[in-house]
């Protein structure tokens, strides 16, 4: 069976991509399939609980946070082909000392982390630039994500999947029982409508009127405005909302709310937002912060900057915009 399939290797071999690149998607996908393994492990590899650290972003980390950050940091560092990494984990950006560095990586390493203790999905996201310079400092890596030479992630679920885009469509890997990345989703697409949303609706009273009225009418269902009904899923990993909708169609809205005005957002420009809305354009979705403004062209200022998330399926993603 898995003899017919195209092996991920092969995939980024037979790319027109220069071969440095290539050795970093190469080292992106082992590090993720090592990645899986230490995650299906769970209590057994003493992976669950706390950390007992704080990151950067004033959360508390999960040991699985500290442990795949440090897997992808270093396997990354070791790339001769890496010239920097930026962790949604660390601080500060970490130069690589690579001379022929070429490329600056940027994750999160387990994204939906409170998802790890209840067994629930869990994944990497990685976004791909290219460095002007093999000593990047942090204002190299903020550049716009149309910059981006290449988008993945991996979601660690009842199946291991390894979703890649480097300009030219999406395609989705399965990890087999014998280690191998093996093409399982050619060509993947976003239904341009959809029936179904995702949005933590617990914070709907901080929320601003338009996101208020456009789920106001989506909740009245074939009886309002919309004319139809809508179904919801949430996962609070939004690789695997994000997941859901490249497979069947849907919308992820994590929206700015008022509690902190001067907080753009909850999700992060550098290493949710912009790899994912590359992957959700390339398959033919919308990815914008407001319904409108596309994700890929917001000029970062910041590292860990926060952004507003309205994604998905094209059409659905214009009527959030008008509601
Ligand atoms: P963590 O990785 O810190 O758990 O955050 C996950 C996340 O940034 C994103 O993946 C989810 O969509 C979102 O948070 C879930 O947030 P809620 O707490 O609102 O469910």
């Amino acid at each position: 069976m898995s003899a017919d399939r195209l092996r991920l290797d092969d995939h980024i071999a037979a790319l027109e991509a220069p071969q440095g690149l290539k050795s970093v998607l190469t080292v992106i996908a082992a590090t993720c399939a090592q990645i899986s393994d230490v995650v299906a492990g769970g209590a057994l590899v003493g992976a669950l609980g706390a950390s007992g650290q704080i990151n950067v972003q004033d959360e508390e980390q999960k040991k699985l946070d500290v442990i795949t950050d440090d897997m992808l940091t270093q396997a990354l560092l070791a790339c001769p082909a890496i010239a920097g990494v930026a962790s949604e984990e660390k601080d500060q950006v970490e130069p690589a000392s690579n001379p022929a560095g070429e490329y600056l990586a940027l994750f999160d390493p387990l994204d939906g982390s409170s998802n790890i203790d209840i067994n629930a999905p869990v994944g990497t996201i990685v976004s791909v630039l290219k460095s002007a310079t093999p000593t990047p400092v942090e204002a190299d890596f903020l550049q716009t994500g149309r910059h981006q030479v290449a988008a993945v992630y991996a979601v660690y679920g009842p199946q291991t999947m390894l979703v890649l885009t480097t300009g030219d469509g999406v395609k989705g890997f399965t990890l087999s029982n014998d280690g191998q990345w093996l093409l399982t989703h050619d060509d993947i697409t976003i239904s341009p409508d959809t029936k179904e949303f995702a949005i933590n609706v617990s914070n709907q009273r901080h929320w601003a009127e338009p996101v208020q009225r456009y789920l106001d009418g989506v909740l009245q269902g074939a009886e309002g405005p919309r004319g139809k009904n809508f179904n919801m899923r949430w996962v609070a990993a939004m690789v695997a909302d994000v997941h859901r909708i490249l497979m069947r169609g849907g919308v992820f809205l994590y929206p700015w709310d008022k509690r902190e005005p001067n907080k753009p957002g909850k999700l992060r420009l550098m290493y949710e937002g912009n790899p994912m809305a590359l992957l959700v354009e390339q398959a033919g979705g919308k990815a914008t912060t407001d319904g409108v403004q596309p994700i890929l062209d917001v000029q970062p200022t910041q590292l860990h900057q926060r952004i507003p998330v309205a994604l998905g399926s094209a059409n659905e993603i214009d009527a959030f915009a008008s509601a």
